[in-house]
């Protein structure tokens, strides 16, 4: 059992990473959090305000830059690395941000995580084993080979692969994860979830890529956090675990289940222009973390999770507000 007193989490004023230091806060009193944030586009300290104080400190500043990281890791004994280029849509538009970050990002601190001895857990995506077949009888196993099909998969892809060689070359303590897609508070707006709650509270009909029938599997942002701690804490140094919660829908039915809690009529959305080089389905196998670990997910009920989803962002018009705007403007350029 490892347990950290210290843990550095990069990216952690944005959607998952935010969630986490929160879950970490809630669940874990002994434990101090240093945040490390660039605060682009995706991340604001307002995500993380209300636990700032004596055991969540925060430090501005890139995760490329190696000095100040030569400053910030040697007080840690753990790193949670979540910062990253998260959105497959901006990968395609623009690459050259997600290879910097999600690739070179990662590089540094893994140096630092080798030079000062700290425990690194990285956190990656199950878009690096590509898509399955609406019909596949598979899913996807930690064994499975990596086929990256967007820049931002591609680029976690990279980032996963230089964990593994740092591990097996310089020792570096490190565990990985892949998990599904999440939903849950303080989504960014440009996501699937957030942007359709968000277009019907002001009036505007939700957009489906293509024909709707790309399934994926949404977990709650809470079990992916205790998930992360369960393997950060107990996890076997140089493995890699998948995180999901049985969670396969596809998109017209998720839209479907957001209009129909929103009291919309079921056809009330527009169909809009496909993302190139769209992954069919995702669909997460997590028996080895069930069974090694012992993790089990909380927020099963995907319904009254989206409930309450729809109502933080009926709650919360001055955290969306201010992006939502430029967001659909981006969006409507690509015809999407
Ligand atoms: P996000 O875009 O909401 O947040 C990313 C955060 O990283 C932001 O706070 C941003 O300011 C910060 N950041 C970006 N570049 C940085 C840099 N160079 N230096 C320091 N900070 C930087 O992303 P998210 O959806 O919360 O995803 C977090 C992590 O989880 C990512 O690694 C992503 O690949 C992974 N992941 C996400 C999902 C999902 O469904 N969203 C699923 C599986 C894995
Ligand atoms: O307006 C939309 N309409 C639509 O039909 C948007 C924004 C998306 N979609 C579709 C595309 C996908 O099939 O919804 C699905 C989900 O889209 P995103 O929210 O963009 O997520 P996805 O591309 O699946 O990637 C997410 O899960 C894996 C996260 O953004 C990644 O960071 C994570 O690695």
């Amino acid at each position: 059992l490892f347990a950290p007193q210290c843990v550095l989490v990069t990216g952690g004023c944005g959607f998952i990473g935010s969630n986490f230091v929160r879950w970490v806060v809630e669940n874990q009193p002994d434990v101090r959090v240093v945040v490390l944030d660039a605060l682009t586009y995706a991340g604001r300290l307002d995500n993380i305000r209300d636990v700032l104080g004596d055991r969540v400190s925060f430090v501005h500043g890139d995760i490329r830059d190696a000095e100040l990281l030569d400053r910030v890791v040697p007080g840690c004994d753990a790193i949670v690395h979540f910062a990253a280029e998260s959105h497959n849509d901006n990968s395609i538009a623009d690459p050259e941000p997600f290879v910097s970050t999600n690739v070179m990002g990662t590089f540094r601190l893994l140096e630092a995580a080798r030079k000062y001895g700290v425990r690194f857990h990285h956190i990656s995506t199950d878009e690096v084993y590509g898509d399955l077949a609406l019909d596949d009888p598979e899913r996807f196993v930690e064994e499975r080979a990596y086929r990256p099909s967007s820049p931002y998969s591609s680029s976690k892809a990279s980032s996963d692969l230089l964990v593994r060689a740092w591990h097996r070359t310089y020792g570096v303590r490190a565990t990985i994860s892949n998990c599904s897609n999440n939903y849950g508070p303080y989504q960014h707006v440009e996501k699937f979830i957030p942007r359709q709650v968000t277009n019907i509270l002001d009036g505007v009909r939700p957009k489906l890529y293509g024909d709707g029938r790309n399934v994926r599997d949404w977990i709650h942002t809470g079990d992916h956090s205790s998930a992360v701690w369960t393997i950060l804490t107990r996890g076997r140094l140089g493995e890699t675990y998948l995180i999901g919660a049985d969670g396969e829908r596809d998109n017209i039915t998720v839209l479907r289940d957001i209009l129909r809690v929103m009291g919309r009529p079921e056809d009330d959305f527009d169909w809009v222009r496909d993302r190139p080089g769209h992954d069919r389905r995702y669909a997460i196998d997590s028996s080895k973390l069930r069974r090694e670990l012992g993790w089990r997910p909380q927020h099963t009920d995907f319904e009254s999770g989206l409930r309450n989803v729809v109502d933080w962002y009926a709650g919360h018009r001055e955290w969306w507000e201010p992006v939502k705007a430029a967001t659909e403007a981006r969006y409507q350029a690509q015809g999407q």
